[in-house]
């Protein structure tokens, strides 16, 4: 049986797959792995039945088996461990892609998620471009270490991985404001990512629902 996992019904960002279910379906799609999704609604992710899969009321999580998991990381992290195609077989060139998972979640995505927050709660505040500024500067200063990391190379640790997967998520965030365009070579990596086949199937499932939606 497919393992089920959850998203939303009518996503807030009119199909352009922002939505933490993207890197999760972009991994089953790297690995070969089918998968069913349930939809929900805004009301039903606090639902008990939902809170039940995810403490938190929100979507992904994933069922299979027995097993119910929540948190797109560790979500991605599982599937990786699924089957081949997303981690390396070599035990250290493993954890060093696990490296670059947590690096992604929790070292440059931080400071992209405040600037968003930043945008939609404060930015009618007086302080708001000065802290906007101070946001913009925290987001450069990671990017500018990833991409001297990066190089020229394909991928941050030789062959494509969960890793590659998860940084280039987060790096989607800000791809349409000029922060990104500033590292030419952080610009082409996610080009790279998006042109993998894998994604496109996961972009073009997740813009489905969308279009079911408007109708
Ligand atoms: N850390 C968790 C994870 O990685 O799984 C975060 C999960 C999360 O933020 N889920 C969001 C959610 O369920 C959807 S993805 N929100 C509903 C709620 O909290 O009540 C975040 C998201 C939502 C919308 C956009 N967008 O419109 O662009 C982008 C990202």
């Amino acid at each position: 049986m497919n393992p089920t996992i959850t998203a939303f019904e009518n996503s807030p960002d009119e199909g352009e797959g922002m939505a933490r279910d993207m890197p999760v379906r972009w991994a089953f799609e790297e690995v070969g792995q089918s998968y069913d999704v349930r939809l929900v609604s805004f009301a039903g992710m606090k639902q008990p039945a939902h809170v039940a899969l995810h403490p938190f009321g929100q979507i992904p999580t994933y069922e299979a088996g027995g097993l119910t998991l929540f948190e797109s990381g560790a979500i991605v992290l599982h599937i990786a461990g699924l089957r081949p195609g997303l981690l390396p077989a070599d035990a250290g060139a493993r954890a060093r892609a696990i490296s670059w998972m947590f690096a992604a979640l929790s070292t440059v995505e931080p400071p992209i998620v405040d600037r968003e927050v930043a945008w939609f709660t404060e930015r009618d505040k007086s302080w708001y471009d000065e802290r906007a500024a101070a946001i913009e500067e925290r987001i450069r200063s990671r990017l500018g270490d990833l991409s001297r990391r990066l190089g020229d190379a394909e991928w941050l640790d030789g062959d494509f991985s969960a890793g590659d997967l998860l940084m280039i998520s987060v790096l989607r965030r800000i791809e349409d404001v000029p922060l990104l365009g500033e590292y030419p070579n952080l610009a082409a990596y996610v080009a790279r990512g998006k042109a993998r086949p894998a994604f496109r199937r996961a972009f073009e499932a997740q813009y489905a629902v969308f279009l079911a939606a408007k109708g």
